[in-house]
């Protein structure tokens, strides 16, 4: 069947798998398909996408992404769409790096259309085959390093929009510039996982967004432009080559299509590659945000972002560069400890299974007496490790056995859930400079895997006051993002983002999943302080 519409393909290399969403010029999604690394690449033997080393360091092999973009795009090329694709652009992961090796950096100046992209880049093409990604800290000692050198955690976050954080970039090239000289000199390019895809889509290194480059802790987050102090004091004078060029803060092309995806998979010659953005970016991107509306999105981690016309930074969120407007920036939480530390406690309490999940979450009443915090991994904020019940603001050593065996489970459950949202209420009200209730936030807009679990999201509405909404198509904001930027990339020109999305109406694309009930909302809010009180004690109990 000969097409005649044009298409734009978003895609997504994210924790636990490479995603893609093709899009016509109505924006409406033709295609999804998605590679899920766990399941379908078992033979690099990661657990949900990446391997814990201990010692908190956490990887994912570059060469495991790239198998899963031969995988991909040879479904692709089966479906009559790929000929008429004009656009590619898409999200990654923020922070992983991804360093190239000269012999990578040689296969990709000339792609053999025989081979696989694995084929060609397997043995030598990259200089550390285990990419450090967003779930390692363990580059503390790096951090504090950096915050001293520019006079304190503040500073920094005024000149790059965050204090130091284990996975921004920056700390992580600091760690292998330090420990791991040879594999360092033998790096020819660093690639963030996003920019890694538009390197493979072009042929040639392709440059980091502006959105992108902010989770580096190396770059203007006013200027979009990468401040050489910081990027001699975490990777040396080399650091600048290697890294090749500028932040990019416009989305237009940044050439063809390489013709090896022309020749193997059919690929229209004359599609475009635009930058690639971060995967919260492109969730931002793909949510369409009025003045009022915060995205929550409840992936592998859990974020909250909103848009943001001026901002002041803190030493407890990121300021990232906006994704569309150069002028304005993206506010966002981040926790570590999201879909898998809720997974691993629906394992533990309620037999694998989310509907025993859930069922235990409602006939579970919510109380004041009983509060826990659930850092089962390295959370970033706040910087926590460990499990911290509480039954009337008394520390318990163990998981509700001894107050409440019968219902320790139930209990679990909901001090996990509400101890997640009343964590994000308390941080973005300090973000927004007070109460995110009462006007100035009016609507979350939920997405990510979990945000399928409408019993998860009546608590979140619960929590905030506020209802919450879901897209009513496509289960993937950031490759639905994604394949919204490739078509703006043609168009950003003559028009700005909001003019292009300005023919869906928003109201029409988006689902009321759950209005709060206000009277917890109530009981909710008098449980701030103490939310705060035990945390507090939490963090000066156990030193962290
Ligand atoms: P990422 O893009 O970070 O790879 P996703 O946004 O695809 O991740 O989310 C994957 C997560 O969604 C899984 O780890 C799983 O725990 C969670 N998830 C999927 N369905 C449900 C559900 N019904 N209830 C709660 N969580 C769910
Ligand atoms: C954001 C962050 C995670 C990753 C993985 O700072 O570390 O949300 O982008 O999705």
């Amino acid at each position: 069947m000969a097409l005649t519409e044009k298409y734009f393909l978003g895609l997504d290399l994210s924790t636990q798998q490479l995603k893609c969403t093709v899009i016509n010029d109505n924006h409406i999604i033709v295609y999804e398909d998605a590679v899920n690394f766990g399941r379908d690449l078992p033979e690099y033997h990661t657990n949900n996408g990446a391997i814990s080393h201990g010692n908190d360091v956490v990887t994912s092999p570059p060469l495991m992404w790239v198998q899963a973009m031969d995988m991909l795009l040879s479904r692709l090329a089966k479906t009559p769409y790929v000929s008429n694709i004009m656009g590619i652009s898409g999200a990654g992961q923020q922070h992983g790096s991804v360093y190239w090796a000269e012999k990578g950096t040689h296969v990709l100046k000339q792609l053999d259309f025989n081979k696989t992209l694995v084929e060609q880049l397997t043995d030598g093409g990259f200089a550390i085959e285990q990419s450090p990604i967003w779930q390692d800290s363990s580059t503390s000692v790096q951090c504090r390093q950096l915050e001293a050198f520019v006079g304190g955690p503040d500073i920094l976050a005024q000149m790059t929009g965050s204090k130091a954080y284990e996975r921004f970039t920056g700390n992580q090239i600091a760690k292998i510039h330090q420990y791991h000289q040879d594999q360092y000199k033998n790096t020819v390019w660093i690639t963030l996982v996003s920019s890694f895809m538009t390197t493979l889509l072009l042929g040639k290194l392709g440059p980091m967004d502006a959105a992108e480059a902010s989770g580096t802790n190396m770059m203007d987050i006013r200027k979009h432009r990468w401040l050489d102090q910081l990027l001699e004091f975490c990777g040396g004078k080399e650091l600048r080559d290697k890294l090749g060029l500028q932040p990019i803060d416009i989305v237009h092309p940044l050439g063809p299509i390489n013709t090896y995806y022309v020749q193997r998979y059919g690929f229209n010659s004359d599609c475009q590659i635009m930058p690639f953005t971060g995967d919260n970016s492109a969730t931002l991107v793909s949510m369409n945000l009025r003045h009022g509306d915060c995205v929550v999105s409840l992936g592998t981690s859990d974020t909250v972002l909103v848009s943001l016309k001026k901002a002041e930074t803190t030493t407890e969120s990121h300021l990232m560069a906006h994704p569309t407007d150069s002028s304005a920036f993206m506010g966002m939480l981040c926790y570590k400890n999201g879909s898998l530390t809720r997974q691993h406690f629906r394992d533990i309490y309620a037999e694998h299974d989310w509907d025993t999940f859930n069922d235990l979450l409602t006939s579970t009443p919510s109380t004041s007496q009983y509060m826990g915090f659930y850092y089962w991994m390295q959370e970033i904020i706040p910087f926590a490790k460990g499990i911290y019940r509480f039954n009337n603001g008394e520390l318990l050593d163990d998981d509700f056995t001894m107050d409440n065996n019968s219902k320790k489970s139930g209990i679990n459950i909901r001090c996990l859930i509400e101890s997640q949202f009343l964590s994000m209420r308390v941080r973005l009200e300090r973000m927004m400079g007070g109460t995110t209730n009462q006007g100035q936030l009016q609507r979350i807009l939920a997405t990510g895997g979990a945000s399928a679990n409408h019993t998860i999201l009546q608590v979140l509405s619960d929590v905030f006051g506020i209802p919450v909404y879901k897209k009513k198509e496509g289960s993937n904001g950031a490759s639905f993002g994604g394949a919204l930027l490739a078509k703006y990339g043609l168009l950003s020109d003559t028009i700005s983002f909001d003019d292009m999305v300005h023919q869906d109406d928003d109201d029409g694309s988006l689902q009321l999943i759950c209005e709060p009930n206000l009277l917890m909302t109530s009981d909710y809010s008098r449980r701030l302080d103490e939310y705060t009180r035990l945390e507090n004690i939490v963090l000066e109990k156990y030193g962290l």
